[in-house]
């Protein structure tokens, strides 16, 4: 495979946000009367905010009118701001940023694929919105992954085949968005969850672009 773009999930991927979404909704299931733990916070992973809720609902075993749900999902996110304003350029996960700026010398184009309406702030946050030549957040898509429509736009935007996409995701509708795209996904983290990648790694320190084209 000719290695022409990389798309890059953000939260779990940059950068470790699914500690700050568990807290942000945990209190609103506190809220509501019932326990959310961590278990249940892993199927919120590369879902939407309101996918999210969703889930969250179900394991509560609560069902909501939409202008309910619309105003715990609007609350969810002031108190998700609470601490993704706070986030620093320490919190960058181990040598993404390195890889991000050795595929970026080697002429690879690179582009943001997140769900996250809040992807370019986070980014701000970390510095690094000046790394991707393209971004594709939340706010641009229809369709939620595990659609590929978040990543073919980002390969559009960059003017890349599908085919020389290589995508990095952390979740399991992300993997199978990527798929859907007709890309070759690298999972990060753990391989329990990413069983459908083509390649896992547990995260980005050791990579480098002559790594990835010996094992994708
Ligand atoms: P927001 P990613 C996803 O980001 C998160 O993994 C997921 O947990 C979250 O619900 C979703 O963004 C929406 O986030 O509420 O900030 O719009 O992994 O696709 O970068
Ligand atoms: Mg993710």
């Amino acid at each position: 495979m000719n290695i022409k773009a990389c798309i890059f999930d953000l939260d779990g991927v940059i950068v470790d946000t699914a500690k700050y979404h568990f807290i942000a909704w945990r209190e609103i299931a506190l809220q509501l009367g019932f326990e959310f733990t961590e278990q249940h916070n892993e199927r919120l992973k590369g879902v939407s905010r309101m996918r999210s809720l969703d889930i969250l609902l179900e394991v509560g075993g609560i069902s909501l009118n939409a202008t309910t749900k619309e105003v715990l999902a609007e609350q969810k996110n002031l108190n998700y701001l609470t601490y993704v304003l706070q986030i620093t350029p320490n919190e960058i996960l181990p040598g993404a940023k390195e890889f991000l700026l050795e595929i970026k010398k080697l002429g690879i184009k690179t582009a943001l694929g997140s769900a996250s309406k809040n992807a370019v702030t986070i980014l701000n946050r970390l510095e690094i919105t000046n790394l991707f030549d393209a971004i594709v957040d939340g706010t641009m898509v229809t369709k939620a992954k595990p659609d590929p429509e978040i990543f073919l736009k980002g390969a559009e935007m960059v003017n890349v085949n599908p085919a020389n996409c290589i995508v990095f995701e952390d979740a399991e509708a992300g993997i199978e968005a990527a798929i859907a795209a007709g890309m070759k996904c690298v999972g990060v983290g753990s391989p329990e969850f990413l069983w459908n990648a083509n390649w896992i790694i547990p995260d980005f320190k050791t990579l480098s672009l002559a790594k990835l084209y010996e094992n994708i």
